[in-house]
């Protein structure tokens, strides 16, 4: 860390010697890194910090009848879903299913869902992180919300409309998708996605070398609208998050493993890493130009990003950092990149304005676009912004959430004497990622912050030695933040986005002709089926097609006949024009649950292998007659 940022500021104040525990020799495993932690020294007891809050939360208060300011959408973590609150009542509003399989709504069970996913359908799991909102001109236009999937290597798009995942993608090539977020500027036409992973290519088996120079990772770039590959990028060392900036130009993201380790030690051996810049206006142009090869059978079009010798590529560059960074957040003004130092108690400030000059070649050292290297506590991991000036990183070792002005960071970076930290406060515990509202847009408003705390012991009652975490609400309209509301959450909600509810516009009944049920629509077509009306079983061969409509509390079809080892499709259209009348479909004993909601259209596939009178019951309670609204396949043995 520089010498300039050792200015008279609170932090100085708090104490450097614990501070300076990962400056320069604090890589003795991960072990340490969780030992300091302030899980067992939180300053204030649970019920001080209940009585402290008591007043603010009038603010909170959503009464019976009110409606929420904000739209939430949390990552479901490695549960692999999108959970919708409202913000501030932290009311969970619905869920979202997406890389998971979902009971209530057949989500993965479906024919519609399984199409949407496609191959990938065959994986049961997935791990979320990174929920984020499309723009136009930099402001949420609510159109998509996109989410990764570390675990598969997956995208996915959510429509904003219906609340229902639409398109998923496999990135190929590639492993772990991480870091993702969206082009701000003109519109998100991409999406950025980080492949965490140094792999060898081609990843056959013959090669296990990660130093190998066909061993990297890259940098991918996705159609946001076709939801298609557009381009890959090759880096050097690995991948973490990513953000764009406000000139629809450069993009940027973190690396920790600039030293391609395989391990925990070899990762932390350099003091830094870097932070790689791409110019996706130069990268979009080799691609036009034809200037790019491709990876075996992928059609997809790949540049090579990385330094040959002292030679940087056209499209990326390459900013040492301090150490193994995390998070990087472009601050709503639109000025800088800020790299979060994890095992650096600094986050960098990179000035966007500088990198025209960066690519340029005008700049000695890429270490000159940045403006300053803030120090603000131990273990850095993500920032957001207020719109007013400020910045709120979490530090994840001193378990806080630290307020600091970033004009005044740069001014005391460059030798004032400038208290640049505004306040800490104490959460509970572990934060890692941090969410204002509409903080990644233009709009940032300063009134609510979220932290995502990692860890929730003694805030809640217990739930076994498995915990839930900790999302804590803080009011950040006033010049104090004010911790206002404590919300468990399940595995694991890495991240959070909120909008102002103007800006999500849904539907309240389904279109008859949303492209979500289309592929069963045209099955339907070619069985000469009105979806509207018929209630008809159509056979062929060893295909059943039960086609029905359903309105409540009664399904069209209430009893059907098929032979044992059918493969046989159950085809539902909900005629119901009322909003909320949802109905359900459950073959019992078969692993078959959907939901039609009105208007829509539902389909699942199963075999009907045991013989027998088996029921079918509607699973949303739609009607005080929901528990007759039911009917029976009969399978007759072969
Ligand atoms: S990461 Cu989890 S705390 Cu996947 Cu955005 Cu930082
Ligand atoms: Cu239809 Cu319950
Ligand atoms: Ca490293």
């Amino acid at each position: 860390m520089s010498d300039k940022s050792k200015t008279d500021n609170e932090i100085d104040k708090s104490g450097l010697s614990r501070r300076g525990f990962l400056g320069a020799t604090a890589v003795t495993g991960a072990g340490a890194l969780v030992g300091v932690t302030a899980l067992g020294s939180a300053v204030m007891s649970r019920e001080s910090w209940a009585a402290a809050v008591k007043e603010s939360q009038q603010n909170i208060h959503v009464a019976p009848g009110e409606l929420d300011d904000y739209y939430g959408f949390w990552s479901g973590g490695h549960q692999g879903e999108v959970r919708v609150m409202g913000v501030p009542s932290m009311r969970e509003l619905m869920r979202i299913p997406v890389f998971n399989v979902d009971s209530a709504t057949g989500w993965g069970l479906t024919n519609e869902s399984r199409h949407i996913m496609g191959e990938s359908a065959k994986f049961l799991n997935g791990d979320c992180h990174h929920p984020h909102i499309s723009m136009t001109d930099g402001k949420y236009d609510g159109k998509y919300l996109f989410i990764n999937d570390k675990a598969n290597t997956r995208v996915a798009r959510i429509r904003l409309d219906i609340f229902k995942c639409d398109k998923m993608i496999t990135v190929p090539n590639c492993q772990a998708i991480h870091g993702l977020r969206l082009q701000k500027v003109p519109y998100t036409k991409y999406v950025f996605a980080n492949a965490e992973f140094v792999i060898p290519h081609p990843n056959d088996g013959k090669v296990f070398d990660l130093q190998d120079e066909n061993s990297y990772t890259m940098y991918n770039v996705i159609d946001a609208e076709k939801m298609e590959m557009a381009f890959q990028i090759i880096v050097d060392g690995n991948l973490d998050n990513t953000d764009a900036d406000y000139t629809g130009r450069f993009t940027a993201a973190t690396c920790y493993n600039s030293e391609k380790a395989y391990d925990l030690g070899g990762m932390m051996r350099n003091e830094r890493d870097w932070v790689v810049v791409f110019d996706i206006e130069a990268a979009e142009k080799a691609v036009k130009a034809g200037k790019f090869t491709t990876l075996g059978d992928s059609k997809v079009p790949v540049l090579d990003g990385r330094k040959k010798g002292d030679a940087d590529s056209q499209f990326t560059r390459y900013i040492p950092v301090p150490k193994n960074p995390h998070g990087l957040n472009t601050s709503s003004d639109g000025k800088y990149f800020i790299a979060n130092g994890k095992l650096s108690p600094t986050v960098s400030m990179i000035e966007i304005a500088r990198l025209p000059d960066l690519f340029a070649g005008k700049l000695k050292d890429p270490r000159d676009t940045i403006a300053a290297e803030v120090e603000l506590g131990l273990g850095p991991l993500h920032t957001t912004f207020d719109g007013r000036g400020n910045a709120y990183t979490t530090l994840f070792l001193d378990s806080q959430v630290v307020k600091w002005n970033m004009a005044e960071a740069v001014r005391a970076y460059n030798g004032e004497k400038v208290n640049y930290i505004k306040q800490k406060l104490d959460v509970h515990y572990q934060p890692g990622h941090i969410h204002a509202s509409l903080c990644e847009t233009s709009e940032a408003d300063g009134k609510w912050l979220v932290a995502l705390c990692k860890f929730g012991k003694d805030r809640f009652l217990p739930t076994g030695p498995l915990h839930p975490e900790n999302d804590q609400l803080i009011d950040i309209s006033g010049d104090e933040m004010k911790l206002v509301h404590d919300g468990p959450t399940y595995a694991e909600p890495h991240d959070c986005i909120m909008a102002r509810r103007d800006q999500i516009k849904t539907k309240k009944v389904w279109d008859r002709n949303d492209p979500f049920f289309a592929p069963t629509v045209e099955m339907a077509k070619k069985d000469g089926i009105n979806l509207e009306q018929d209630n008809k079983v159509i056979r062929d061969g060893n295909k059943v097609r039960v086609y029905m409509t359903s309105v409540a509390p009664v399904y069209g079809v209430t009893e059907f006949t098929v032979k044992q080892g059918d493969e046989v499709t159950v085809v539902i259209t909900n005629l119901d024009m009322i909003e909320d009348v949802s109905h359900g479909f459950v073959m019992t004993n078969h692993g078959v649950s959907m939901e039609i909601s009105p208007q829509q259209t539902s389909s699942i596939t199963f075999i009907a292998d045991k013989p027998g009178l088996h029921w079918y019951y509607c699973s949303w309670f739609c009607h005080a007659l929901h528990m007759e609204m039911v009917g029976r396949m009969l399978v007759e043995p072969a």
